[in-house]
């Protein structure tokens, strides 16, 4: 069972859902030569490896879509369940061959197949091109969403853009990031089913024009718009031995007039074509910020764009449930914001009910307030949606007004509670009175939803205090937290094959829907053989990596070392620095004569936002220190560095498995949840890391001796920035160790042929050049404990045993981290519905 009030559904109810469609007969033999000779129109003997990838993802869709034509059955019959909708820009999905055959169960069946034709799954799965429609911790956890939701046998559509270029490429040229485009549908994509009966017409800019309807009232129409169609296509999102698909709608716009005649005839080819161009500029690309806010009218654009399309859909289905009559919405759909991305879902629902639908504003706005929840991601004032009401009034004029009927209300109700508090008034309206009035999207949220959630313990104490302290004390039964997880069909099941197949043998393979049966695990803390068997999966898990190393980059890798991995973005709050300058210390010592005590191998990878400076100079950092160190032939013998390039979900996939130390370093109180630091736990990782997000649970989870955490606290960070008491150059002063590597990026020791190039970074961390404070990331602040720490990791690794049944203990106390038990929680306090 799963924890705290989490119940599972009676075995009765559950098996009768579930399996019931495996039987049907559908065999992926007969499919594969069928698709090859018919799909794809190839001889099986002149067709190529790709054309055989096609083949068989077709062979396996043909199994997904039995289960979506179930789950459509159900829809429309099961009444009395709540559909859960998320909303989301993002969501990071990564490839889906492999994944839909472990969920499915078919992995034997198509071994053999496969090794018939003389191939393996490790040669047609990477074919795939991920589908990588996401920045990373948000979009990614919209994806294990759809697994759990999927899993446990709830109805879910998720909704987004169908960007034409996922997040871009990463190279490394130089030691340099380079972006490339990232094309992932050249190819063809197996995976989706264009749906162009369902397009809904959307609208921008026009004007909002009043008139009297018949019965005398005064209402608003919204006219001489430009109009786009939405195309919807879906991709069926398997659950593991579920029945129950859950449903992806990526939304593609298309031109209502592909082609202009008239302008064509006069010779004007360009305009005959403008419509079309501007249409699919909505779609072209997914803007590659994580945790930074960029007021760019494409993106309010395609914001509006795939709310508005979700909306429609959401209502088109409810009026076939149910009937044309809308105040049962908020009964059977609940509509999840991901983020403040999709606010624009307020005023668009507000607008349909009351424009197109003929309700008054109170019943109109009770339905809204019931159907819509938010979750915030970041506190961080730079990531926060401010957008320029004039570029808001301009683009969506209805929705403008509408939003200021909204606050205008709400203001009332503020200065009643607050008995006029100006302070409050300021502070919790939409509005930011300014040079350029500005629409705060998260007071917007927080006022129309009736959930407000964080995605970790720590966040949401966080949250109530600071960013929403004034919604808190309004509507303090609004908030709730849910702490993020990860799906361990993915981050278990499928990247670690090793390690799930040693668990099952020992337990079972109910930890495949029930992580909590880890922990029958610790039953094997002093058993011996266990532990060695442990070891030489990881070890596996290791050598698999160093192949993959030597192929990217041609760097060898030595699997004895300890594999001491950060991947992530780049962001100065997640603190890669820290990581770097400390590696640049331990070269320092070696140079010294002072050796390592186990040989160390530290990993990187993450992509950086292509506008954002300074993370892009700390990846060049890392590529030099790493050419430094590893062609060092003393130094290399005991310490090497690699960046690893394009990370994304496949990447992940084959470096986390293969981690003993995982690095979630940020500075306290910026990381809202961080979900990576739980799939390394998962896979056997030891963390260092910060009091952060959810270090913190993790620590509750596996206890003290078991974790590595340092460094300063969130309120220690907070009060120092409050106070304006750090002193950065006061740490460079009195600490040899700091002083010697800041002084080696100030020399140019990494950088001979230009050394000026690392100086910025010196000069921001004791100058904050760059910044509104000297080192905002307290990075100097944590060094001494973190290298502290670094020597107790070292002290472990000497003592093999000690070590793995540490490993086994995170394993084994990772139970919580499951999106399975997030999702449980979600729909106890929040979305309210039940399992099919
Ligand atoms: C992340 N946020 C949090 N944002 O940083 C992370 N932002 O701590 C948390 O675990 C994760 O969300 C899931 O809750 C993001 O990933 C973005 O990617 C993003 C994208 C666009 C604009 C702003």
């Amino acid at each position: 069972p799963l924890k705290k009030g989490c119940e599972t559904v009676p075995k009765a109810v559950r098996s009768k859902a579930m399996n019931s469609l495996n039987a049907i007969d559908v065999k992926i033999p007969k499919q594969f030569e069928y698709h090859l000779n018919h799909t794809l129109a190839e001889r099986n003997e002149y067709s190529t490896v790709l054309q055989k990838f096609f083949a068989l993802s077709y062979s396996i869709r043909d199994l997904v879509v039995e289960k979506w034509l179930n789950t459509e059955d159900i829809i429309f019959k099961r009444k009395d369940l709540r559909i859960v909708n998320y909303l989301s820009m993002e969501f990071l999905i990564g490839r889906l061959l492999y994944n839909n055959i472990l969920n499915l169960q078919v992995e034997d069946e198509v071994k053999k197949l496969l090794e018939f034709h003389g191939l393996s799954l490790d040669e047609i799965a990477p074919l795939e091109e991920d589908a990588a429609l996401g920045n990373g911790g948000l979009g990614r956890l919209a994806a294990c969403f759809l697994d759990s939701l999927a899993t446990l046998g709830y109805l879910s559509y998720g909704y987004t853009i169908r960007y034409q270029y996922g997040l871009f490429k990463q190279e490394i040229e130089s030691g340099y990031q380079k972006e490339l485009p990232d094309d992932w549908q050249k190819n063809g994509y197996p995976w989706e089913f264009p749906k162009p009966e369902e397009a809904v017409k959307v609208r921008f800019f026009g004007r909002s024009e009043s008139y009297v309807d018949e019965n005398g009232h005064l209402r608003f129409r919204w006219v001489d718009t430009y109009d786009v169609l939405a195309v919807p296509y879906d991709i069926y999102i398997t659950g593991y031995n579920s029945d129950i698909v859950s449903v992806l709608r990526l939304w593609q716009p298309k031109a209502i007039n592909e082609f202009n005649f008239t302008e064509f005839e006069k010779g004007n080819y360009e305009k005959a074509v403008q419509e079309k161009n501007l249409a699919e500029t909505l779609s072209k690309v997914l803007y590659p910020n994580d945790a930074f806010f960029q007021g760019r009218e494409l993106r309010l654009k395609q914001e509006y764009f795939f709310v508005s399309a979700a909306l429609q859909d959401i209502i088109r289905r409810h009026k076939k449930r149910f009937g044309n009559d809308l105040r049962s919405l908020a009964r059977a759909e609940v509509i999840q914001l991901n983020d403040t991305h999709p606010t624009l879902a307020i005023p668009e629902l507000m607008r349909i009910l009351l424009d197109e639908e003929g309700y008054g504003w109170e019943e109109a706005w009770e339905i809204v307030k019931n159907t819509i929840a938010y979750t915030n991601h970041t506190v961080m004032p730079e990531a926060l949606e401010k957008w320029e009401a004039p570029l808001l009034q301009n683009m969506l004029p209805r929705h403008y007004q509408i939003i200021e009927e909204i606050n205008a209300r709400f203001l009332k109700e503020v200065a009643e509670k607050f008995n006029g508090d100006l302070h409050k008034i300021i502070n919790m309206s939409v509005f930011e009175e300014g040079h350029v009035k500005k629409v705060r999207m998260a007071n917007l949220c927080s006022i129309a939803s009736f959930s407000i959630n964080g995605v970790s313990e720590l966040h949401t104490e966080i949250l109530k205090k600071t960013v929403l302290r004034d919604f808190y004390e309004m509507y303090p039964e609004k908030f709730n937290n849910k702490t993020n997880g990860v799906t361990q069909r993915r981050w278990l099941l499928e990247c670690n094959p090793p390690l799930a197949k040693l668990i099952t043998e020992s337990i079972g393979d109910k930890w495949i829907v029930d992580l909590y049966e880890l922990r029958k695990l610790e039953v094997f803390l002093d058993d011996s053989e266990f532990l060695e068997k442990l070891d030489q999966a990881k070890m596996w898990n290791k050598e698999r990596l160093a192949r993959y190393v030597k192929e990217k980059i041609n760097v060898n890798l030595d699997p004895a070392s300890i594999f001491d991995i950060q991947v992530k973005r780049i962001h100065e709050y997640k603190r890669q620095l820290l990581n770097i300058l400390h590696v640049i210390h331990l070269y320092n010592e070696i140079k010294e004569g002072k050796h390592l005590k186990v040989p160390r191998t530290f990993i990187f990878a993450g992509k950086a936002a292509p506008g954002y400076k300074m993370a892009k100079l700390i990846i060049k950092l890392i590529n030099s220190v790493a050419d430094v160190v590893n062609n060092d032939p003393v130094v290399s013998k005991e310490l090497r560095v690699v960046f690893i390039p394009n990370y994304n979900v496949s990447a992940a996939q084959i470096i986390i498995p293969a981690a003993n130390v995982s690095e979630q370093i940020s500075t306290a109180g910026f990381e809202a949840s961080g979900t990576g630091n739980m799939k390394f736990m998962i896979n056997g990782a030891l963390t260092v890391g910060t009091l952060d997000g959810a270090n913190v649970e993790m620590l509750e989870e596996v206890g003290e001796e078991n974790i590595f955490i340092f460094g300063l606290k969130a309120e220690e960070i907070e009060e120092a920035r409050k106070k304006g008491i750090y002193n950065p150059f006061g740490i460079y002063l009195e600490n040899e160790k700091i002083r010697e590597v800041l002084d080696m990026l100030k020399n140019g020791y990494f950088n001979k042929d230009n050394p000026e190039l690392f100086v910025d970074i010196y000069e921001n961390l004791l100058y904050g050049k760059y910044a509104p404070m000297p080192d905002q990331y307290f990075v100097l602040a944590d060094f001494e404990a973190y290298e502290q720490t670094h020597k107790k990791v070292e002290e472990l690794f000497l003592n093999k045993v000690e070590w793995n049944k540490k490993s086994l203990l995170n394993i084994a106390r990772s139970g919580k981290f499951s999106s399975d038990r997030t999702i449980e929680e979600y729909v106890r306090d929040i979305w309210k519905t039940q399992r099919v």
